[in-house]
């Protein structure tokens, strides 16, 4: 019997903002089931090994992982394939590759690069996520300098960027490659703008999202991209 499909998500995970988005922009019927960030890997063991979210589950029980595929699967499955194949595949492939390697490596830096920020972000995640009552507040607490000192520093310091400058430089360097148009896919968006927009919307939650609001044109393409979602 079909079933409603579901997305086993993290609020706060940039992977899982890049599916949630398509599936608001296709208007998809889709239950959205929050998982306990310290237990993931058992929360999601029904889908095998894997191990990670986002996870989604068909109408008929079958279970998608890996957002990127995952995108190109409900584009495929509910939208006839009509986000892929605009354009020149060629040039949308390049540019999966570039958002994929490039965006995702800039959250954390933005969200953990500096203690204080850390600090902000295990408190906020701590509000949004789904958490057992002590790991909620072991989370918060203990979470920040984990994040910052071991994964978020090393990360900043590989760059050499501020962790502001770079996301303006991605920005940058995405807009400039729509070439004039409003999308990158054109006249409206496609798969590419979908997994950039999840990485960028990932920060919206937090406070540091203000220091990627001063960026004229890639503030502009976002607020496309929000209007474009049903
Ligand atoms: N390549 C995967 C990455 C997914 C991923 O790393 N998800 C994180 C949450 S943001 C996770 O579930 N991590 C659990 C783990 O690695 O144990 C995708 O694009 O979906």
């Amino acid at each position: 019997m079909a079933q409603t499909p579901r997305l086993h998500l993290l609020y706060s995970c940039p992977f899982c903002w890049k599916v949630r988005g398509l599936i608001e922009h296709l208007d998809l019927d889709v239950e959205m089931v929050g998982v306990n960030g310290m237990k993931i890997r058992k929360e999601v063991a029904f889908a095998g090994d894997w191990g990670k979210v986002p996870v989604f589950t068909d109408e008929h029980g079958g279970h998608h992982v890996d957002s990127t595929p995952l995108l190109r699967h409900l584009d495929a499955t509910y939208n006839e394939g009509r986000l892929a194949n605009t354009g020149d595949p060629a040039r949308q492939n390049t540019w999966m590759d570039w958002v994929d390697s490039h965006m995702s490596k800039a959250t954390v830096p933005i969200l953990y690069g500096s203690l204080g920020s850390a600090l902000k972000t295990t408190t906020r995640i701590s509000k949004l996520e789904k958490f057992g009552f002590l790991s909620k507040r072991l989370y918060a607490w203990a979470g920040f300098p984990v994040m910052w000192g071991f994964i978020a520093r090393k990360r900043v310091k590989k760059d050499g960027r501020k962790p502001k400058q770079l996301w303006h430089d991605l920005l940058t360097e995405f807009t400039d490659a729509h070439d004039g148009q409003p999308f990158f896919g054109g006249e409206g968006p496609d798969l590419v703008d979908f997994a950039a927009f999840g990485y960028m919307r990932s920060v919206s939650p937090f406070p540091q999202f203000s220091q990627l609001e001063d960026h004229a044109a890639g503030m502009a393409w976002y607020r496309r991209m929000e209007a474009s979602l049903a």
